[in-house]
């Protein structure tokens, strides 16, 4: 049942309604500036997963929407036990509790979202479920859980040998204190433009380790780890979520190609906001990628070490982000 359907049929109506792949590392001097031009289909996601934009660009290359693009991009990461930052395998909790985040946006300006989901390996389905079958936008916890259920995911156990092992470390090592770890990467945030020139996005985490039960950062929150304008652009971001959410992140850098910025210079105004925040703080990481109507990319992070893949016609590339700071 799609929204609009459920809209007309819902009882409450209108009320109210609303290790991982291996990181490529890039030098401490800056790489050559990242932003390329090509018109769409082109894919872009954080970090180095081939596997992922190869799976989205066989959706894009054959005329798929971007939304079919990116949805099956990070289901490869959600289903893969070696990135410990998504999905199955993902890094528990402190309490060992593995919860996941994403979520979804379409050109409409639609969006999903799951927070502190578990039990399902694919948060972004049901994130896009939650876009295109109930009024609303985010579902938590319990109430996210039984609707996945409801819809007929499966459930699985998502702590896998290797993570517990690592939280069972962890726990003798930080004495039981979540820690602040400039690490938190390999979260997947992915962003396409189909051959049709529309945008679509999505993000999905299992969020910083061992974090607190019950913590969100700022992969699920629209606005935060994703965001797009159909006519405009998209951005989404990897990282320490709490400085995110703190600067609407992605939604900043979409305002910031409106008034006229090149995706790479959007994505490091939005650090520099970032930076200004901390006061030279450098304890955590933040990158941001963005795309822009005609194609375009730019990726820039906090730290050296952020790369991006980029697949578009001509190919499959990984690009290292420019990410010393220039000051
Ligand atoms: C979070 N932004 O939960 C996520 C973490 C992340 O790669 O990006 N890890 O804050």
């Amino acid at each position: 049942m799609h929204r609009r359907k459920f809209l007309k049929n819902s009882s409450i109506g209108t009320a109210g309604i609303l290790s991982a792949p291996a990181l490529v590392s890039c030098s401490e001097a800056p790489a050559a500036n990242p932003v390329t031009t090509s018109p769409g289909p082109v894919v872009v996601c954080t970090w180095d997963f081939g596997n992922a934009t190869e799976k989205a660009w066989g959706v894009l290359s054959t005329g798929g929407s971007a939304l079919d693009a990116v949805e099956a991009g990070v289901r490869v990461e959600e289903a893969d036990p070696g990135n410990q930052t998504v999905g199955y395998g993902g890094r528990p909790d402190r309490d060992g509790r593995v919860t996941l985040d994403a979520c979804i946006m379409d050109p409409e300006g639609n969006c999903g979202s799951v927070m502190a989901l578990e039990g399902y390996v694919h948060p972004i389905s049901v994130a896009r479920k939650v876009m295109e079958e109930t009024p609303h936008v985010i579902l938590v916890g319990e109430g996210a859980a039984r609707f996945a259920a409801e819809q007929g995911f499966e459930t699985q156990d998502l702590l896998t040998d290797a993570s517990r092992a690592e939280w069972e470390q962890w726990k003798v090592e930080a004495q039981y204190k979540p820690v602040i770890n400039i690490e938190n990467h390999d979260t997947i945030g992915m962003l396409a433009l189909d051959v049709n020139g529309n945008i679509a996005g999505a993000c999905t985490t299992s969020g910083l380790a061992y974090k607190m039960q019950g913590r969100v950062g700022d992969s699920p929150v629209i606005g935060a780890g994703l965001y797009l304008d159909n006519a405009v652009g998209g951005a989404t971001a990897t990282g320490m979520g709490e400085e995110v959410v703190r600067t609407v992140g992605s939604f900043l850098i979409v305002e910031l190609m409106r008034q006229g910025r090149t995706p790479q210079e959007a994505c490091e105004e939005g650090v520099r906001r970032i930076m200004e925040k901390n006061k030279g703080r450098r304890d955590f990481q933040i990158g941001f990628l963005a795309i822009n109507k005609a194609g375009e990319t730019g990726a820039y992070c906090i730290h050296p070490g952020f790369s991006y893949r980029r697949f578009d016609g001509k190919g499959h590339r990984n690009i290292p982000s420019e990410s010393a700071l220039k000051s």
